[in-house]
């Protein structure tokens, strides 16, 4: 159930970005908007009907300031579901600025950020997660981040959350039923069958938390390491990478002292490289702080690439390295790096990437593996992928929930404990679209039961 928007007020906002350009659209939205705005056209629009356009000039204080075109949307027809006027005006950031003063000046107040959005939503125009993937949308910048948010806005998640949720509600309105019947110990809910629902429940909501992964990459890159031992080729690779001489290379150990960040898009993917200082025991502190910050960015980072140089270090010695620096079993790509300096006939560990990082066609193989490495190869665009950490994270409170009616349900818990449980699921998932679990509930029995109690 969505709460109906108790403010009355009309807000406000200038909804193109700031600065100077060919048009720009300012938003009024409220009861009031269509009867504030005819104040200040020279025609009037006060029974003009939803979806008409209007050419005309907009004045204050008999100030002529522009020549407009003004859209009408009536409610609930609107993105917010209110009266909504849309005024294009010149992009002159005066004229916008003139404009905002004089619909404060007849009763406007200015938006708060996403108070359309907000406003849409307490409308019932579209539901939460709905409302939250158009600030995705009109971030994203790559086709994957578009399809996600995309699909997202259309309400493809919030269906497919809508559809768990009915599954549950309907078991956990007999469980409900069965506690007002306490004493005649009755059981409406087949336990074997809810049982059932309950593991399938289970397995969708751990795929969706398993799709943040990529959902996660999709909206904010994947950020990416590059480490190893002084002088094995971690800068000259970054250069190779960017096609540019980012960073500082030369054949002195320890010539990268600081970290260097740089976005690389890759097949529509983003990739923060980050190109650290050689990892080694040193008694030099700005060095010392180098590679303390290598490692820093090892913990933070999704994936990493360690380069050696083949032609010096022994496989040993590889070995080790790769258990001392990845603790926390990132996928890693092993580069045996200084190919050329090694004889035709000589062979690395088949898991490592034999190159040179001073070919640029060695570096594109680097890039390829890379996006293989990610995941994101696999992408499929048409199955959901959850994008936003909020959802993520009730999702992971609803599967933690679902876990705990399985292990209630193999204790024989009664049957009170477990409509508390079904219920927290119902809130968790029920909180990514904003809807109100309680109300559901009692609705639901009330409609499919109607016992006359
Ligand atoms: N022959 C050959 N030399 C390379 C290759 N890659 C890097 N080098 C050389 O190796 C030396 C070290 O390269 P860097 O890229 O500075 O190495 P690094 O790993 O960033 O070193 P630090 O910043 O000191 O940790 C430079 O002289 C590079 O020209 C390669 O594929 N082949
Ligand atoms: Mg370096």
């Amino acid at each position: 159930m969505t709460m109906p928007n108790l403010d009355n007020n009309t807000i406000c906002a200038i909804s193109t970005p700031p600065g100077v350009g060919g048009v720009a659209i300012i938003r009024v939205s409220g009861k009031n908007s269509i009867s504030i705005c005819d104040q200040l056209f020279n025609k009037s629009i006060i029974d003009l009907k939803g979806y008409s356009v209007l050419y005309c000039s907009i004045s204050d204080n008999n100030q002529l300031i522009d020549d407009v075109v003004v859209t009408i949307f009536r409610s609930p027809k609107s993105f917010t579901g209110e009266n909504v006027v849309e005024i294009s005006c010149h992009g002159s950031s005066y004229i916008q600025q003139k404009i905002i003063e004089s619909l404060l000046s007849k009763g406007c107040s200015m938006a708060r950020p996403g108070e359309f959005s907000q406003r849409a939503f307490l409308n019932g125009k579209m539901d939460l997660s709905q409302t939250e993937a158009i600030a995705d949308l009109i971030h994203s910048k790559s086709n994957a981040a578009h399809q996600t948010a995309l699909k997202q806005m259309k309400g493809g998640f919030s269906n497919e959350l809508k559809a768990l949720r009915e599954k549950l509600i309907h078991f956990a309105s007999l469980v409900e039923l069965e506690l007002d019947f306490s004493e005649e110990d009755v059981e409406f809910a087949d336990r074997k069958e809810l049982y059932s629902l309950i593991s399938e429940l289970s397995e969708h909501v751990g795929n969706l938390i398993e799709s943040f992964t990529l959902g996660n990459a999709i909206k904010n890159g994947v950020q990416t390491v590059i480490i190893g031992r002084p002088n094995a080729g971690k800068s000259t690779l970054l250069n190779g990478l960017l096609n540019e001489q980012r960073a500082i290379v030369s054949s002195t150990p320890g010539t990268t002292r600081d970290t260097i960040e740089e976005v690389l898009n890759i097949n529509g993917i983003d990739f923060r490289f980050i190109d650290t200082a050689g990892i080694r025991e040193t008694l030099d502190n700005i060095e010392k702080m180098g590679v303390e910050r290598a490692i820093e960015k090892i913990e933070s980072s999704s994936l990493i690439i360690y380069v050696y140089d083949a032609s010096k270090e022994k496989a040993e010695q590889v070995k080790k390295d790769l258990k001392t620096f990845n603790t926390s079993d990132l996928p890693i790509l092993t580069i045996a790096n200084k190919a050329d300096l090694l004889p035709s006939d000589s062979t690395v560990d088949a898991k490592h990437l034999k190159l040179s990082a001073i070919n640029s066609k060695d570096c594109q193989k680097v890039k390829d593996e890379i996006y293989r490495l990610s995941g994101l190869n696999d992408l499929n665009l048409e199955s959901t992928i959850v994008t936003n950490a909020r959802h993520v994270e009730a999702l992971q409170k609803a599967h933690a929930d679902l876990l705990k009616v399985k292990e209630g349900m193999d204790s024989n818990v009664t049957g009170d404990f477990l409509a508390m449980d079904i219920r927290q699921v119902l809130h968790h998932l029920g909180s990514i679209t904003g809807e109100i679990s309680s109300d559901d509930l009692l609705g639901n029995i009330f409609a499919n039961f109607c016992i006359g109690k």
